[in-house]
């Protein structure tokens, strides 16, 4: 069992993972910018210590200066939260190199998933359906007119370090693949540091279907479910649920074993999430990438299961193994999570920080709330702009719609805009609540969803 955690991160996720050490009996260390003094994750953990200035850079982002820390705090292991070092492959080598747990897969494992043309290859490898397209990296002008004209139009060029969506393009037609390919790799390179890309089909009417599964590090994996993240406007997920309400009982299941082959392929050890796209056309999936870290929507899965996903990352670092089996796992209901941000939905979702005057998150049965903030708490401008997670469940979807309304509804946050105006709207359109929608809806229909204020008049 590990005895004492730093938690190389900061926000709700930080408040997370303390909470989960401390059921354990596992002592904290938070670490904080200049900007987070005030920051709940500071109060609430056994120790705490100021690691520079707010840019993360030199902060939440200087591996160095954590792992010293964790040295001279004597920590036995690091918990990178989401973001920041989450999926940092020389970090978590490096923290193994200076003797402290890196709470998550191993360097290798995250290699593995982080080069998106190898992750392609590796899921092939594991029997796991993956989108039509190149296999390795394709490079030279002949190579890729030759897959693009293969696989058919449109074609997809991604970015093989990219992820999430960044450095996309699409190529509609044969004339538009090698301008687009080249702006790919520019952009790749500027980016990343590396232009290697990949051809995929393109797969226009898809919902976004992820797996969350749990590895013991020695290929032992269950799944816990999966959620549907289609809800995104420019790569950002506002809206995620579980079950996927859209999927046949026959492809779920093909999706979680897909999922379950591919974690044990590589050994996986901790919290991991196998995405998918489901083509709503064909009836098919297809594996696009894999994350390596606890995911921000964890907790919808939680609520759809009982299963606490941090314990379990903390259990297996310690070496306790698995807490569970794959028969143990049951899925009740549904689950329902919106982020807030502080930002302005009238305002193209303009970054909104500033003081909270007022602040009083909603409660009751089957409602939670994962937030670091607070009446009077300030939310500093540096970093993202999520401020709390609302996740409801209940025993069906509609009932979670309600259950998320009345639960928005009676959220006082004052002093600043948020996205709760954006997410009531979101909740009563048609399209969400009859299904009707699929990944490229909400970028589509965004103006219908939350009209933009007429800054002119
Ligand atoms: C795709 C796709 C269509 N076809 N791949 C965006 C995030 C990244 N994880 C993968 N993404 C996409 N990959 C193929 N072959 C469409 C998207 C996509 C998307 C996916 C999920 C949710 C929202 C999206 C919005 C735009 C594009």
């Amino acid at each position: 069992m590990l005895r004492r955690v730093l938690i190389a991160n900061r926000g709700e996720i930080a408040v997370r993972v303390i909470r989960a050490c401390r059921e354990l009996g596992i002592e904290t260390v938070a670490v904080y910018s200049e900007a987070d003094r005030d920051s709940l994750h500071v109060r609430l953990a056994d120790k705490a210590a100021c690691i520079g200035p707010p840019q993360a850079t030199r902060s939440y982002l200087n591996a160095g200066s954590l792992i010293g820390a964790a040295m001279y705090v004597k920590a036995d292991g690091i918990h990178p939260g989401y973001g920041f070092l989450a999926e940092n492959a020389a970090f978590s080598d490096e923290c193994a190199a200076a003797g402290v747990k890196f709470v998550g897969p191993t360097g290798h494992a995250i290699r593995r998933m982080a080069d998106k043309a190898v992750a392609r290859a590796v899921a092939a490898e594991a029997g796991v359906p993956t989108v039509p397209g190149s296999d390795g990296k394709a490079v030279d002008a002949d190579g890729l007119a030759a897959v693009a004209g293969k696989i058919g139009y449109p074609v997809l060029i991604k970015a093989a370090a990219g992820g999430g969506g960044r450095g996309m393009m699409l190529a509609e037609t044969p004339d538009r693949l090698s301008r687009n390919a080249l702006s790919a790799q520019a952009e790749a390179q500027a980016a990343f540091g590396d232009s290697s890309i990949y051809l995929e089909k393109y797969i226009g009417n898809a919902r976004h279907v992820e797996v969350q599964v749990l590895g013991d590090g020695r290929g032992g994996v269950v799944h816990v479910g999966e959620r549907d993240c289609s809800m995104q406007r420019r790569h950002q997920k506002l809206v995620e649920e579980g079950p996927c309400p859209v999927i046949a009982p026959a492809l779920r299941k093909g999706l979680h074993e897909a999922a379950v082959s591919l974690a044990a392929s590589v050994d996986y050890e901790g919290a991991g999430t196998v995405e998918f796209l489901v083509d709503l056309d064909a009836d098919a999936f297809y594996f696009i990438e894999m994350n390596t870290r606890i995911q921000v929507e964890h907790p919808v899965t939680e609520m759809l299961t009982g299963v606490d996903l941090v314990r379990e990352q903390l259990l297996v670092a310690g070496g306790e193994g698995l807490s569970l089996r794959q028969k143990d796992v049951k899925l009740r209901g549904h689950a329902i999570e919106c982020r807030v941000n502080a930002e302005d939905g009238a305002r193209n979702f303009m970054p909104s920080p500033g003081t909270l005057s007022a602040y009083v998150a909603p409660g009751g049965p089957g409602v939670r709330v994962d937030s670091h903030c607070y009446a009077g708490y300030a939310v500093p401008p540096y970093y993202d702009s999520m401020i709390a997670k609302v996740v409801v469940w209940a025993p069906d979807r509609a009932q979670a719609i309600d259950r998320m309304r009345a639960a928005l509804a009676g959220y006082v946050i004052d002093g600043i805009p948020s996205t709760v105006p954006f997410h009531l709207s979101l909740l009563d359109s048609e399209a969400f609540r009859t299904n009707a929608f699929n990944t490229q809806w909400l970028e589509k229909n965004i103006e219908r969803v939350m009209p933009q204020e007429n800054t002119a008049a």
